[in-house]
């Protein structure tokens, strides 16, 4: 049974923030968007042939925006295709965004939180990409959804980690299981959802240690949590997201593929789109992973984690007004 549908309650706020004229999307990608929007929008339209040279600047273009060759070659043969019927800036401007549209709309796929007992999120990632930040966001939004949520403070490597992670729980009024410093996450995790299983928790979110994928003890740590948590439940961890910070460019594509190797990801956060993320590692990880893209991070702050919709992205990177 579906418990909350990140979407609708995506849909929701993106409503509400129309009427409370708070900053949209489009604002808070404006630094991402606007490289990709001169690099592009702004030489299509000034054009009304797509000559060599056009097609030579929109391949650097999109190589420098992380969007990755194999995308940007076949954007830009959709391009050429679209050009031989009609090559105004306006026709090649707006086939370019449906075409970025529909590379991502496989990947829009949010998260449904389903009844269990209780639901079992494992967050993983490299350090600093965001993995405390993301959960403490996502606990506001499923506390405002209805849902009760538990955290396990699974980082037990650093100390700080702990507190980081006790600060969210105490602004969003959350209990948070922990336990001393260097204590084994997976015991830490397994304390945490038979809680949450004793207390009738609807979610429980775990923070993990910042595992470089080159570090092989660390990710033979994050397979014993996952044995640690299958004991209690064998259906559980029922989502492993994944998180990755978007201004890293081809480094968030090699993490994205050793994590699922070690961890099955089932979902990915890709966080700092506000800052001077280039965005296009979106394209790139829908192209060669193709895996669920649950959330996008564009801030610090509580309300700055948004379910991701491909169309809504787009827009905004490309400064277009919203349907
Ligand atoms: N601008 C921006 N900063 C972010 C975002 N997500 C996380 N951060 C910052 O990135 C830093 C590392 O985040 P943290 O959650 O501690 O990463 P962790 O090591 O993976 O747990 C912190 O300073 C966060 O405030 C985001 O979407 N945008
Ligand atoms: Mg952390």
């Amino acid at each position: 049974m579906k418990l909350f549908s990140f979407l609708r309650s995506r849909k929701a706020d993106t409503e509400a923030d129309a009427k409370a004229d708070s900053p949209t999307l489009a604002k808070k990608l404006d630094k991402t968007g606007s490289r990709l929007r001169r690099g592009l929008f702004d030489r299509l339209l000034g054009r009304n042939a797509l000559d060599e040279d056009l097609l030579e600047e929109l391949e650097s273009e999109l190589l420098m925006a992380d969007v990755g060759v194999e995308t940007t070659n076949a954007l830009l043969a959709d391009l050429r295709e679209r050009a031989k019927r009609d090559s105004s800036g306006t026709s090649l401007r707006d086939h370019l965004s449906a075409c970025l549209v529909d590379r991502l709309t496989p990947v829009e796929q949010p998260l449904d939180i389903e009844r269990r007992s209780p639901y079992v999120v494992l967050v993983v990632g490299v350090n600093g990409s965001g993995k405390t930040t993301t959960i403490g966001k996502l606990a506001k939004q499923l506390q405002r959804g209805g849902l009760s949520v538990m955290l396990a403070a699974g980082d037990t490597f650093r100390a700080a980690a702990v507190e980081q992670l006790q600060t969210w729980g105490e602004r969003n009024d959350v209990p948070v299981i922990s336990q001393g410093p260097g204590a084994d996450s997976a015991s830490v995790i397994f304390d945490a959802v038979s809680a949450a299983r004793a207390r009738g928790v609807d979610v429980l979110i775990a923070d993990t240690a910042g595992r470089l994928q080159t570090q092989s003890n660390l990710m033979d740590e994050l397979s014993k949590v996952l044995r640690v948590i299958a004991k209690l439940d064998d259906s559980a961890p029922h989502e492993v997201l994944l998180v990755l910070d978007g201004s890293t460019g081809q480094n968030a594509l090699s993490q994205a593929r050793q994590f699922h190797e070690a961890a099955k990801v089932s979902g990915l956060v890709v966080t700092k789109l506000d800052g001077t993320a280039k965005g296009g590692v979106l394209f790139a990880l829908a192209h060669e992973l193709a895996l669920p893209v649950r959330f996008i991070g564009v801030g610090e702050g509580i309300d700055d984690l948004q379910a991701f919709e491909a169309k809504a992205f787009v827009d905004a990177l490309l400064g277009e007004e919203q349907a």
